[in-house]
């Protein structure tokens, strides 16, 4: 039985072109700055970014945690969205290991933050309370259906916080995923932001990886903190030469999975029990319900799996699906067929 695994884009496995590459890679002790695949991926990132410089580091978690930990000393206030990845589900890193205090404003169903309430959050300079130094965004939003942040939105925030004299930090762990579906280069969802992190190990199917990009100045002090962490990495060249064909060859074709998952959607619409909101699907990520009185969504998990279709319980009556590399529509419809036949039997 072939297994339909939709519980997360990070399942993907590499492609022959990234396993050919990582055999081949020209490497050096990259601690030493002496990597040369390493470098490259490191220069064609800050590139495709708009930014000066970057850093690899081993995963989503750890570039927001660099990344705030580069912006923040010990006591300082983030504000961040209470539905943002950082704060749910990143392990507490920036109190536990930072000593950073989290402020968190209400995420809206499309991802954004109001700018109304990142302003209300703003500390005013009193002995009483942290300082706030830094406002955080994730595009796209992982438990906001996968929205897209926008360009203009993300300007307005720049343009609030520069006003405060704070730090804007983007959790692009699927920044291509906004760009792909907004139709625009990736630079224009970063511009005016202090950091960015984006994953090459989700939509862009390398097995391992994620780019902190900022100013060359930001990008050698994060470069400390990935130290300090345990991040610094000898050869990791093998790594990086997957990172590389991700940036050349799977951004493109992350269109396909936003159809997949929009087919998806549509065919979990039509399932009597199972329910959809926003029924418009933006990116990959789909969120999907299961009426309480039909059975639990782990148990709608449960019997998926056993028919060989693997999707996240994220919640009471609340399941995940992500489509991605190596998943196709045949998949998608074969999926779909699955989960009706559960809910009618
Ligand atoms: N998200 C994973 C799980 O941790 C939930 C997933 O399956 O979606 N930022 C965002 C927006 C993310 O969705 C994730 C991973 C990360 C950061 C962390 O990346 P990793 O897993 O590489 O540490």
């Amino acid at each position: 039985m072939k297994t339909i695994d939709l519980r997360s884009d990070t399942v993907t496995l590499p492609s022959d072109e990234m396993r050919e590459a990582m055999s081949r890679a020209e490497l050096g002790d990259d601690v030493f700055g002496e990597d040369p695949t390493v470098n490259r991926l490191e220069q064609i990132a800050a590139e495709r970014m708009g930014m000066e410089a970057a850093l690899l580091v081993v995963s989503g978690t750890m570039g927001n945690l660099v990344s705030i930990l580069t912006h923040c000393g010990r006591g300082a206030e983030v504000i961040l969205g209470d539905r943002c990845h950082t704060f749910l589900y990143e392990a507490g890193g920036i109190s536990a290991v930072g000593g950073i205090h989290p402020r968190t404003v209400p995420n809206q169903p499309d991802g954004t933050l109001r700018l109304a309430d990142i302003k209300a959050a703003i500390r005013p300079d009193n002995t009483h309370f942290p300082r706030t130094r830094l406002v955080c965004l994730e595009n796209t939003h992982n438990r906001c259906d996968g929205a897209a942040l926008t360009a203009e939105y993300t300007a307005h925030v720049v343009e609030l916080a520069r006003r405060h004299h704070l730090g804007v930090h983007l959790d692009g762990a699927r920044i291509f995923n906004a760009a792909v579906a907004l139709g625009v280069d990736v630079r224009e969802l970063t511009r005016g932001v202090d950091s960015l992190s984006f994953c090459l190990s989700k939509g862009l199917a390398a097995p391992v990886g994620s780019v902190v990009c900022g100013s060359r100045d930001f990008i050698a002090e994060a470069r400390r903190t990935r130290k300090v962490l345990g991040g610094g990495m000898r050869q990791a060249g093998i790594i990086a030469a997957a990172g590389l064909v991700a940036l050349d060859k799977m951004i493109d074709r992350l269109r396909e999975d936003h159809d997949n998952a929009a087919g998806l959607a549509q065919g979990i619409a039509r399932i009597e029990g199972l329910s959809i909101d926003p029924p418009h699907v933006q990116t990959d990520i789909v969120y999907f319900n299961v009426a309480p009185q039909r059975m639990s969504a782990e148990d709608l998990a449960q019997r998926l799996a056993a028919r060989g279709v693997r999707v996240l319980s994220t919640g009471p009556g609340r399941l995940r699906a992500v489509t991605h590399y190596g998943i196709t529509a045949e998949d998608i419809d074969h999926a779909i067929s699955v989960l009706t036949e559960v809910m009618n039997t």
